[in-house]
Formats: structure tokens, sequence, C-alpha cells
């Protein structure tokens, strides 16, 4: 049977208890399921109703009486598959969800969906490109308010707008050179050749705009790390518990009491943020402790923004070995001196104005763990830090299916940028732009193949 033809059904909202569960129904026997299954006050005529219409019902299962709720119906095309399409809202006990469906797949009257399916037909239906199918499962799965909005734009339709944008600019420069082949038997005359040239490096420079932007908002809606670095001591577990608002860290006067390092995430201007608490960096001999410096020296590594602790109630500090080092290659890295326990703070401590002011990579204030002073001061530090990290002028967070086709965009602009250096025919740089136009197709969905739509649509949920 062709699987377009089956109708399908599935519990749409997560499986468990709940309050209430959705049911979706999208295919032809849509109604005659609903026929079946529900019973509505007024005993309503489907095909009479306006093409949407929600209706108040008791849900029946050959006669036995299973649950009271409410469905909407939306007539093809009007819906989001394009089919005629059903959505119950009944009681989130996950028994009656099975009665219903059960009920439907014995009847033959339809069949559990696959993930995904429901937006496949929409996509097959022209609902929509593929661009915004594949955004709509991001939007479900986006995990920070970052991921989500880096999507926004896509899911808008923004990113489809783009990549016609640049087939048409491609079409143009392929006319213009298949021109030239028609109406002149000798060479491309210098400055069309040259004009030609840069129309592809304007489109080529988008491109690649684009990738680089989309691999930086990928890289920031894994997360970004801080560490809490500095000696034995100096309260890093303290600012840890401070900052996340519960006692995650031991905090003890023994010093080396973080042994392993301990992290957590949290959500900071709706950036997902992975916070290290790290075990202090000393001179030892114990093993244990060595062995957790060195995680510590490995989390500095991987962290964007170091906070870096001084206990302040202590005089003569000096910078640790790792600390220096860092401070030598500070470009891509952020660290806050924070001289800690302002509330106990030693004459002779060291001071902020022994900074080297002037790098816009350094920062420092002084902080107590004990009264909270300064801690707002440190959240928002930290805060406004990683708002100007994280600003991407133009945000499209490619999925990799994306990113592989503009990549192959970009390889084959760069490509004709080399044939026409190399003065080749221009029968071979046409035939190269169509190597082009084929991928922009591929990005909207306009050629596609059965195994990457199977492959795409399996990521989504059950229902969607
Ligand atoms: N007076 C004062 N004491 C503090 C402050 N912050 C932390 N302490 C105390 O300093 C001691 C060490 O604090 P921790 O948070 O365990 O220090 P740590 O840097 O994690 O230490 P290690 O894990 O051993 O490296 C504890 O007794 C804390 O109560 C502060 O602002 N003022
Ligand atoms: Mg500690």
């Amino acid at each position: 049977m062709d699987i377009e033809e089956d109708t399908i059904i599935a519990l749409s909202s997560p499986p468990g208890r709940g309050a209430i569960a959705i049911i979706r129904i999208s295919g032809k026997n849509t109604f005659s399921i609903i026929k079946k299954i529900a019973k509505t006050p007024n005993n309503e005529n489907f095909y009479e109703l306006p093409h949407r219409k929600l209706l108040r019902a008791n849900f029946y299962i050959n006669d036995e009486w299973i649950d009271d709720g409410m469905f909407v119906i939306f007539k093809a095309p009007n819906s989001y598959t394009g089919e005629d399409m059903a959505e119950l809202y009944i009681h989130g006990n996950p028994l009656i969800a099975k009665k219903i469906i059960n009920f439907v797949s014995s009847e033959t009257l339809g069949r559990p969906s696959l993930p995904g399916e429901f937006t496949r037909r929409a996509f097959y239906n022209g609902k929509m490109d593929l661009l915004k199918a594949e955004s709509i499962n991001r939007l479900i799965q986006a995990r920070s308010e970052f991921e989500f909005n880096s999507i926004k734009k896509t899911y808008f339709g923004d990113l489809y707008k783009l990549v016609n944008k640049i087939r048409a600019e491609i079409l143009l420069l392929k006319a213009q050179i298949e021109a030239e082949l028609d109406f002149s038997d000798q060479d491309i005359e210098y400055t069309q050749k040259e004009n030609l040239i840069l129309n592809v490096n304007e489109i080529k420079n988008k491109i690649e705009n684009l990738l680089k932007n989309s691999s930086l908002l990928a890289k920031i809606s894994q997360g970004i790390q801080i560490a809490i670095v500095g000696k034995t001591n100096a309260g890093k577990s303290s600012l840890m518990n401070k900052i996340l608002g519960w006692d995650r860290s031991i905090v003890s006067e023994i010093e080396g009491t973080t042994r392993d390092y301990i992290s957590e995430e949290i959500e900071i201007s709706g950036i997902l943020v992975r916070i290290v608490d790290t075990a202090g960096l000393r001179e030892t001999l114990n093993i244990i402790e060595k062995e957790g410096i060195k995680r510590s020296k490995e989390a500095i590594k991987k962290s964007l923004i170091i906070l870096h602790l001084i206990d302040g109630s202590l005089p003569k500090y000096e910078f640790t070995q790792e600390i220096k080092e860092l401070l030598q290659n500070i470009s891509n890295k952020i660290i806050i001196h924070i001289i800690n326990k302002k509330d106990q703070l030693h004459p002779e401590a060291w001071k902020l104005e022994n900074l080297e002011i002037n790098n816009k990579n350094l920062f420092g204030l002084y902080l107590s763990c004990k009264t909270g002073e300064n801690l707002d001061e440190l959240k928002n530090l930290i805060e406004k830090i990683i708002q100007n990290q994280t600003y991407v002028s133009d945000p499209y967070l490619l999925e990799e299916r994306q990113y592989y086709h503009f990549s192959k965009i970009n390889e084959s602009l760069n490509n004709v940028l080399h044939l026409f250096k190399q003065n080749t025919p221009l029968e071979i740089i046409s035939s190269e732009l169509n190597d082009v136009i084929h991928h922009l197709a591929e990005l909207t969905g306009e050629v596609s193949t059965e195994e990457i739509l199977g492959k795409i649509f399996s990521m989504f949920c059950i229902g969607k």
C-alpha cells in the first residue's frame, strides 16, 4: 500500500500521565474515525462544518464510554499536513490514548504513525519546505533560549528566502555566461569577466559568513564553560554554591577539600552555562590531589571564562604557574580576578591595583562569599561578558545537512573563481554552476531522495 494512502494516528503529547493528552489523526479516514468514537451534543455532519471547528465530545469504543473531552477537525487542505486531520484532547491517562489508538488500528481505519510522519506529509503536500520542517524539530529540541532564538529566523522562512536569493543570483550569473557563449566567438571581454568574478565573490562571502556564524552558534549552543580556579581555601566551592544558589560543593576550612572537579549547568542570559568548581592549585605529593589539579588545568583549557579566586584574608599573594601561563596567552579567554573574603581583608592582601589594566579580556573585583557583598556585581559582569561573547549578527543555526550543502556550494564557487583565473572555457564554468543550483534545490527539498528524507524525519518525535 502506498504509505501516503494510510491514515495515521499518534499520541502527540509526551507519554505518561498529565492533565490532558493530545491524539492526532491525519488522512482520508480521519472523519470516519471521529464519527465512530466521538459523540457530539448536536451530532454534527463534519462536511457541513467550516474548515476548522472545535467540538465537545464524549468518546466511546464499541459503545463503552472511555472519556469526555474535545476535538478539533481540520479539513484538507487547511491543516498542518494538508490532509483531513483531527486533534483529540483527552484526559492524560496513557490507558485512554492506548484504547483509542488500538481501536483505530484493529478496525484497520488507520495505523500508528512513524516519527515525524505528520511533518513529512506536510512537506510532501507543499505545506512547508524542508528548511522549515527541520527548524520545527529544532525548536522542539532546543535546550536553551539561545538555541531557540537562533532557529527562529529559519522557522519564519528567512533562510528559505536567502537560498532563493542566492539561486536567483546564480541563475543570473549563468544566464550572463551563456549569453557570452551564444553571441561571441571570441574571448570574453575583460571588464565583463571582472564583473562576473565580482558577483561570484559576493555570493561566496555571503555563504562563508553563513557557515562561520553557524559554527559559532553551534558552539555556543553546546554551552559556555566557566571555571572557578585558584589556590586551596580561596573560597572556590563557596562561590560555586553562591552562583548556583544551593549547596552543591563541599566547603570547609581544610585546604584541599575539593579533589575532583564538580560541574553544574545553569542558564545565564538564555545561554547554557557549565560552571566548574576545581581542585585548589598547590604543590602536593598526594596522588589523588595531584590528579585533581591535573583536571583543574584541563577545565581551564576548556573554559571561556576563568574566575580566578584570591584569598583576600592572606597577605602576599603570588600567582600560581597555571595562572601565569594563562595570563601570558589570554587572547581567547576572559579572566576575572576575584579577591575573596572582603569581610576579612588583610591590609597586605593582593590588590586590584596590581592588575594589568587596558586588557579587554581582564577584569577584577572584591567579593565576600560570606556576606554576599559584590555577588550581584559579579553576576552582572558575567552576564555582560556572556552577552558580548555570544552576539551573532545574522544568526542561522544550520543543521548538519544544511551545513554540508552550503559547504559544497562554497567549494563550487571557489572552483568557479579558479576556472575564471585559468581562462577555462565558459561551458565548463557554467556546468560548475549547475552543481551549485543542485545543492540549493537539495537545501529546500525541491530535489531529495527518500533516504535523505527518511533520515531527517526519523529524528522527529512520534506525533509531530
Ligand atoms: N570570612 C570569609 N570566609 C570565607 C569566604 N568565602 C569562603 N570562606 C571560608 O573559606 C574556607 C574555604 O572555603 P572553600 O569554599 O571550601 O574554599 P575552596 O577554594 O573550595 O578550597 P579547596 O577546595 O580546598 O581548594 C571555608 O571555611 C569558607 O567558609 C568569605 O568571603 N569570607
Ligand atoms: Mg573547594
